[in-house]
Formats: structure tokens, C-alpha cells, sequence
């Protein structure tokens, strides 16, 4: 499983202010934290309120490249953002992320090769993203057409099915489930399959088990990647359960701990 950890986004208080301070430690922290946790990509996100977003993201690119090599997920939907980010690392790289836009598909594709960088194709396109299964899988075979075309292999595409809150929309987790599926019929090796999954409890009381189920859900369905809080140790349980229970990974009586010293 890829685990994107979360946390650098400037969404949460601890970022926020380290970026308002000029201050990299809390950001360096919560990088090694995360990595310490299973993490095995980082999510860099400058949040919904930065003034200077391209300035700020190449500064917490920079940070981080301080402390880890790990591959980043540069994570914005504008493209000046996404450029500051990519030429700021060195490391390996996953654009997060192009949507199913004709005008967002062939300036991010092309970004992709120029960087050698991964990229993440969320199922969305002019019309919001699809009240089905059905639909994300059209936008899905849209992406991967663009990106076979573009000379980005599919290896290095992930699909996003968008995962929404619950409480807004309660048949959506549903149709994510089955979108699941039918990336995995795609094309063979078919991309990795990616979800943002804090987003599926937001404004909702018992957030931890609503995530943590709908991961374990979601791996019995094909999903290889998430972008999750890796420290929150029982979702990481669930994780490597649910990958054990697919056999992924070989059983024995301390398996959690196994995969831990991995
Ligand atoms: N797909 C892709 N990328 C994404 C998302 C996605 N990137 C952003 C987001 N969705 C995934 N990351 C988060 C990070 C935090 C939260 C949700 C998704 C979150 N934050 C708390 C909240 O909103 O309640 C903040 C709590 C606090 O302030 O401390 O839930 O879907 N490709």
C-alpha cells in the first residue's frame, strides 16, 4: 500500500502557523513523524488561506528535502503552484493533481514528462464529478487515454474517484466502492487508485471509524494508495489487516509488527 501521509497542509493549525512564523522545525517534525508512522510518500499542501501560495510551497518543499528523501505529493489544483512546487524538488515526485478538464489535462500531462514526475487524475471533469460509478469510470478512461498519448505510462498514473463527505452525500461512499472496482478493469497493469480519505468524515462526530472502515473497504476493492493520516495507529492497523486478509502480505501471529519493521 502507498500511504501519502496528510498532515503538511496548511489546513491544520500546527502548519499554518509554522508557515505565518517563517519556522520549518514543526514542519520537518510532522515529516519524520509521519515517515516514523509508515508514511511512505508526503502530501505537501499549502492550504486554503496562504497569501503567497508559490512562494510557500516551494519553501515547504525545500523544508522537507531537509529532513527526507521520501517522494512528495505536491498537492494543489493551481498550476503556478504546481510548477513553484516541482522545481523547488529534488526528490521523486506525484503531481496532486491534474482533474479530467481538457484545459487541466494538457497542461499537467505535459508538466508530468517535463518532470518525470508521477501525477494523480482525480475523476472530475466540466460537469462536477458524476453521481455514479459509471461516470467516474468514463472520466478514469479519459485520463488514461491523455496520459498513454502524453508518453506518461500508466504505471505512473493514479486515478482518484474523489472521495466525498458522508454526511453530505450518502451514497456516494457506495459509488467510490464500485469505481474502485472498475479502475482495476482499466487496462492491464492497470494505474494505481488513490483516495483522499479524511474527506469522507469531515464535519462528522466519529470520524476515526468511519475512515477506518471505508479503508478497509476500499483495499478489499483494489485500492493500492491513500492519502491518510499515518498517525493514527489503528487506521494504519486496519490497513495492514485488510492487505493481509487480500493477501498482500504473508500471515503470521505478530503481523502487525512485521509490517511495521518492514
Ligand atoms: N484527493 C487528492 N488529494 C487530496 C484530497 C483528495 N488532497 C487534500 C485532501 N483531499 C486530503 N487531505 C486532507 C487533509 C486533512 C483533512 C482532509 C483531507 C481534514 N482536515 C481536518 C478537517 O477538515 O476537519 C482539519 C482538522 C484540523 O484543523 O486540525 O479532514 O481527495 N488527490
Amino acid at each position: 500500500m502507498i500511504v501519502i501521509g496528510e498532515r503538511i497542509n496548511g489546513m491544520f493549525k500546527v502548519i499554518k502557523e509554522a508557515i505565518v512564523n517563517n519556522d520549518k522545525k514543526p514542519v520537518q517534525d510532522m515529516a519524520l513523524k509521519q515517515i516514523e508512522a509508515g508514511a511512505t510518500m508526503l502530501d505537501i499542501n499549502v492550504g486554503p488561506t496562504s497569501a503567497e501560495p508559490e512562494k510557500t510551497m516551494a519553501w515547504l518543499v525545500e523544508a522537507v528535502q531537509e529532513v527526507t528523501d521520501m517522494t512528495l505529493s505536491i498537492d494543489s489544483p493551481k498550476f503556478p503552484v504546481m510548477q513553484a512546487g516541482l522545481e523547488a524538488c529534488k526528490n521523486k515526485k506525484l503531481i496532486n493533481s491534474t482533474t479530467g478538464k481538457d484545459e487541466d489535462l494538457s497542461r499537467f500531462m505535459p508538466l508530468a514528462v517535463e518532470h518525470d514526475a508521477d501525477i494523480i487524475g482525480l475523476t472530475i471533469d466540466e460537469n462536477g464529478v458524476p453521481n455514479s460509478a459509471e461516470g467516474r469510470s468514463e472520466i478514469a478512461l479519459k485520463i488514461l487515454a491523455v496520459a498513454m498519448e502524453s508518453g506518461v505510462d500508466p504505471t505512473r498514473l493514479f486515478i482518484d474517484p474523489i472521495v466525498l463527505p458522508v454526511k453530505a452525500d450518502q451514497k456516494s461512499p457506495g459509488f467510490v466502492l464500485e469505481a474502485i472496482k472498475q479502475f482495476t478493469m482499466l487496462c492491464d497493469p492497470h494505474p494505481h487508485i488513490v483516495v483522499g480519505l479524511s474527506n469522507l468524515s469531515q464535519t462528522a462526530i466519529d470520524r476515526k471509524i468511519i475512515n477506518r472502515t471505508f479503508l478497509a473497504m476500499g483495499i478489499a476493492n483494489g485500492l493500492d494508495a491513500a492519502i491518510i493520516d499515518p498517525l493514527d495507529t489503528e487506521l494504519m492497523d486496519a490497513m495492514i489487516t485488510a492487505e493481509l486478509l487480500m493477501n498482500k502480505t504473508i500471515y503470521s501471529d505478530s503481523f502487525l509488527k512485521a509490517y511495521r519493521s518492514m
